[in-house]
């Protein structure tokens, strides 16, 4: 049993006994913040979700998707976990993927007519409503000169990454590929070479697995690309098609369909197919890619999106993806039974916008690799070439200073297995490989001491990666704490090697106090009740004082416009027998390390007094948490007891 479920027990025990205690209800009072006896419970008794965490594995369900068992008439293939697990492998050591968003959109680079995009640059059809008949025009001027597969995967390899997986057909409907089901593809340009091969031809030179993404759901030239009603219909072509008359059997038959058949057949294997955006598709048509797929390409690997956008558990519970994508540029990382891939840009837009030239720098994009290879997740990041062919220069650079990094020290990243602690640290992030951990140090600590709270195996020996000379530690019961003094501090991120003896490595998974005596409750350590918007944590204290609490959450919504959703939610902590107000305000705010965009803002409601060393429960009440960027709620990321 793991121990999040059994945290999830002790919580469900201790709302039991509150249940059985008959306390009077009260009302939290609210700001400005004190503290004041506890003596409410809001606990539902019909609580569905109670009901859930007592069945053992609640957590994942991670057997039922892998195995097709819902009575359908598509067959889709079955495999075992075991099966499952060979052939995720490749892609779960490779970690570092490029993506590329290619097509006619990068010939007008955010602009037409004069008129700039205020979206993304690959949706400028639809945003800016051109007619299906003018954006046709571009094919006559699609022609990329100075394209060369070649420079494209070595600019991949130089830059750590493993795989490529590049755009076959956006949206716009426009195919980079020789295709014969539709007349809109590269063939009908002045350049006439497919892209498509002579990129997998490239990749297979150079030992780069090779993935093509496909909207398959969206298509702005097909007059029968049906997605849905309300929302969804802002993802269709409005301008030249009436939804009264649309027939998504029709587009998937005569376009969908056999585009994927062609781009599974034509070029050999392909490792990844990176489905989009497949929000209204409904589950016979899911199947139904889901058969062509790995009827075509048995060993292939398939993006979640190739259904809803929200994640595993909102799909159907079978053989349908193998991958969770979350919201681009966002990172979730909380289930690590599941391996999830963050899909980010190196500007604003995934397309070529010429007016974008906010790029990611290296230590961004190393932060982003490895925070998701601590959470069991994948990095793949975007690049969008020009019209000419080639890549902007200033993200190639950035890559390949990154990728210099990775060549002296991917062995910390590149078939690691995630951090066996349940929570982070403000340091930076740890994986693993057989006896040994790999702490990469982003922010060094000011104390010049890493805490390593909550490892009970004894540790042989630490070092720098690359070097013998060891790092000086002290272990006392679940503490270590490494002295850097005098360690050579790296660019960006300094790695380095905890090595143990024992066969397994212990964790003590309890959350206590660190070596500065603070308390760090992540959200991915909580356990939510969403009926009753509860986050609640149970935690040792062994040095008791007073504890400012800081509530610190992230922006999310769209990325060119991160909303804050903490002033609109009153709520409450208790713990420690008291209610404390909990109007969130922002005190603080930084960039997120890992999301960019979105601020990590930081409320301080008011403190905590423990008076005795033991065990406590924090509870933040009536704050719903929404973890992904476009879900309701609060993007909580922790709560931090500091000790004064
Ligand atoms: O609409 C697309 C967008 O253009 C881009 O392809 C990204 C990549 O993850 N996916 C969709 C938005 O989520």
């Amino acid at each position: 049993m793991n121990s999040k479920y059994l945290q999830k027990l002790f919580i469900l025990s201790v709302v039991l006994s509150f249940m059985s205690c008959k306390v009077k209800q009260q009302e939290a009072p609210v700001a400005p913040p004190k503290i004041v006896e506890v003596t409410t419970s809001e606990i539902n008794e019909e609580n569905p979700y109670i009901e859930e965490l007592k069945q053992p594995g609640y957590q994942t369900n991670f057997d039922a998707y892998f195995k097709s068992h819902t009575p359908s008439k598509v067959e889709i293939p079955y495999e075992t976990e075991e099966e499952y697990q060979a052939r995720m492998q490749w892609w779960k050591d490779a970690k570092y993927g490029m993506f590329i968003h290619w097509g006619l959109y990068s010939i007008l680079g955010g602009e037409y007519n004069g008129e700039v995009t205020p979206k993304i640059a690959e949706w400028i059809q639809n945003t800016l409503k051109i007619p299906a008949s003018e954006y046709k025009k571009l094919v006559d001027q699609f022609n990329p000169t100075e394209f060369d597969a070649d420079e494209w995967v070595s600019v991949a390899k130089e830059a750590g990454m493993k795989y490529m997986v590049i755009t076959s057909k956006h949206h716009d409907g426009f195919a980079l590929f020789n295709s014969k089901v539709s007349e809109y593809d590269v063939m009908s340009t002045p350049f006439k070479r497919d892209i498509i091969k002579e990129l997998k031809e490239a990749c297979d030179k150079q030992g780069i697995k090779f993935g093509l993404y496909y909207s398959h759901a969206i298509d702005w030239d097909s007059p029968n690309a049906y997605i849905g009603e309300g929302q969804l219909q802002d993802r269709m072509n409005l301008v030249d098609f009436d939804p009264s008359t649309m027939d998504r059997a029709t587009y998937l038959k005569e376009k969908s369909f056999p585009q994927l058949r062609e781009i599974l057949t034509n070029y050999g294997t392909i490792d990844i197919i990176w489905f989009d955006m497949g929000k209204g598709l409904d589950n016979e048509e899911i199947r139904e890619f889901v058969k062509i797929t790995r009827e075509l390409q048995p060993n292939i690997i398939i993006s979640s999106r190739i259904g809803d956008e929200v994640g595993p558990t909102s799909l159907n519970k079978d053989l349908y993806f193998d991958f969770f994508t979350p919201s681009d540029n966002y990172f979730t990382g909380d289930d690590l039974a599941i391996p999830f891939e963050m899909a980010g840009t190196t500007n604003g837009s995934w397309g070529y916008r010429k007016d974008d030239t906010e790029w990611r720098k290296p230590l961004f994009m190393l932060n982003a690799l490895i925070a998701s290879a601590s959470r069991n997740g994948n990095y793949l990041l975007n690049i969008g070439p020009m019209a000419n062919g080639l890549m902007p220069a200033e993200p190639v650079k950035n890559l390949k200073i990154a990728g210099a990094w990775l060549k002296e020290n991917g062995a910390s990243v590149y078939g690691t297995t995630p951090s066996p602690f349940p929570w982070n640290y403000d340091w930076g992030y740890v994986t693993e490989k057989p006896n040994k951990i790999f702490l990469n140090v982003f922010t060094w600590p000011k104390n010049n001491q890493i805490d390593l709270n909550g490892l009970l195996t004894k540790v042989d020996k630490i070092h720098l990666l690359g070097s013998t000379k060891q790092v000086k530690f002290k272990q006392e019961g679940r503490f270590l704490t490494i002295d850097l003094t005098g360690v050579e501090r790296k660019e960006f991120a300094t790695p380095l090697v905890v090595e143990y003896k024992d066969t397994k490595l212990k964790i003590d998974d309890g959350i206590s106090q660190n070596a500065e005596n603070n308390i760090r409750l992540d959200r991915i350590t909580s356990t939510y009740l969403k009926d009753i918007a509860m986050s609640s944590w149970t935690f040792k204290v062994h040095t008791p004082g007073t504890f400012k609490i800081n509530i610190v959450s992230n922006e999310k919504g769209n990325h060119h416009k991160p909303v804050w959703t903490g002033s609109e939610q009153k709520g409450s902590v208790q713990v420690a027998g008291k209610i404390i107000p909990a109007h969130l305000k922002r005190d603080t705010e930084m960039i997120n390390p890992t999301l960019f965009f979105y601020k990590e803002i930081g409320s301080y409601v008011g403190e905590i007094e423990f008076l005795k060393a033991g065990t406590y429960t924090l509870q933040l009440k009536g704050f719903k948490v929404g973890a992904d960027k476009w879900t309701e709620g609060l993007g909580l990321e922790r709560i931090e007891l500091i000790k004064e």
